[in-house]
């Protein structure tokens, strides 16, 4: 079953950022926010060049653009392939023969179909009772089997953690013969990670050949946690997008999750992937939305960003002090210092005196440091709090130090090299 010659890894990454992920609310205005053909084609060899095998679109009665757009990026998966290897493009349809004839006539490798199991979905979504669900699935299923032994068929009960484990056992065991996966998806995020451990043991033991895909929803912000809980109870495929993004709250940020699971040193599983390549695909997402990476995202430059006058010196003089996770490994390459009104003399000291070369000792660094803080609030935002201390310096009469030439354009400053990460820089901005 399934495409020959491949083998699944320990955990295959689900992008979905190009599906789930342009049912973000964050697109809520389509003028000034979507996905241009670029912009899926720049995501598209993002995820590619990270090592992500599975990435999902939407199918192409969606809309015309979707239609077309997954040639172009069928074109760009097959040139990637002989130096990154070859990607999946699966579909995500509904349980429904136009559906999925489209996928199949625009060639993607897989389907990825669902079909709501709860009582709510039985009764407001398609109006099925489960019986009837399951004949379907069944039926569908096998006869898509029977045509098309080598594409990826997968498998969800929608809002599968609010459908007893019995109905979904159900609904699973008769399509469980053809199908390469089972998902089972957090549709609105209700999930606990430990209703997650339970039921991912659960379905270990009932269909131990199948592979199980998860999906989660962040509702109660437990999209991370519960899919971590996941994989470490046996879980192999996890629906991730980049940044998070999906619908509502979105689910499991894709570099979030390889990230803790580096952490908990689960490194067989993070192996595959160019964990060096998470700030870059953090920031090219962020910029499609026209956004920063968001400060709740593990990997981003907000980590690295000291503002507080007492962390500030300390991580001058040793950075682990306020910083404890290995970013740099995941490409976050900058620290920052926030120069403002909750700096230090001695951020203040570096910035004029290691920044600018201006020749000053502590005792003037205090008294600077003392004068900034009293007229900083009043000159920001006309000025900015460095042009402030620059203004301090000339009214304190400091001198430029004659410095050496090839340092003459040196606007970041390397760190001291015993730090966490020696190749991460220090930009002091204000
Ligand atoms: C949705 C569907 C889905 C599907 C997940 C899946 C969900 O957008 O409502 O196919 O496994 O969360 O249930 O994203
Ligand atoms: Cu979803």
């Amino acid at each position: 079953m399934g495409i020959p010659h491949y083998h699944p890894r320990p955990l295959e990454i689900v992008d979905t950022t190009l599906r789930e992920g342009q049912q973000s609310p964050l697109l809520h205005d389509y003028a000034k926010y979507h996905f241009s053909r670029q912009d899926k084609l720049d995501i598209l060899r993002g995820l590619i060049l990270y090592g992500v095998k599975f990435i999902e679109l939407f199918a192409p009665v969606v809309s015309p653009r979707e239609a077309e757009d997954v040639q172009a990026l069928k074109a760009l998966r097959d040139e990637l392939a002989p130096q990154h290897g070859h990607a999946f493009l699966v579909a995500h349809v509904r349980a429904h023969p136009r559906d999925i004839e489209s996928a199949l006539r625009a060639g993607f490798d897989g389907l990825h179909i669902y079909m709501g199991t709860s009582a709510l979905a039985q009764r407001y979504n398609h109006g099925k009772a489960l019986d009837e669900v399951a004949r379907r699935a069944r039926r569908l299923l096998e006869d898509l089997r029977r045509h098309r032994p080598h594409i990826w068929l997968r498998f969800s009960g929608e809002d599968a953690f609010r459908t007893s484990l019995e109905d979904l056992f159900r609904v699973y065991d008769e399509v469980v013969p053809y199908v390469d996966r089972l998902g089972m998806p957090d549709t609105v995020g209700v999930a606990t990670p430990d209703l997650v451990a339970q039921r991912v043991r659960a379905f270990r033991e009932r269909y131990p050949d199948t592979p199980l895909e998860v999906h989660f929803h962040d509702d109660r912000g437990f999209a991370l946690v519960n899919a971590l809980t996941a994989v470490r109870a046996g879980a192999q495929f996890v629906d991730t997008t980049v940044l998070g993004i999906g619908e509502r709250s979105g689910i499991t940020s894709m570099t979030a999750l390889l990230f803790n699971l580096f952490l908990e040193e689960d490194y067989e599983q993070v192996l595959p992937y160019q964990i060096h390549l998470s700030y870059p695909l953090n920031v090219l997402v962020a910029d499609k939305l026209h956004m920063l990476v968001p400060f709740k995202e593990p990997v981003s430059l907000t980590n690295r960003t000291h503002t507080a006058g007492v962390h500030q010196q300390a991580v001058l003089k040793h950075a682990s002090t306020y910083e404890a996770m290995p970013l740099a490994l995941f490409g976050v390459n900058h620290r920052d210092i926030l120069l403002g009104p909750l700096s230090g003399w001695n951020i203040i000291r570096y910035f004029l005196g290691e920044v600018h070369y201006f020749d000053l000792d502590e005792a003037t660094a205090r008294e600077i440091a003392r004068r900034f803080k009293e007229v900083v609030y009043d000159r920001v935002p006309e000025a900015s709090p460095a042009r402030v201390l620059l203004d301090l310096a000339e009214e304190f009469g400091l001198r430029k130090r004659v410095r050496p030439p090839e340092d003459a354009f040196r606007l970041e400053e390397r760190l001291y090299p015993a730090t966490s990460a020696p190749e991460t820089f220090l930009r002091v901005r204000g």
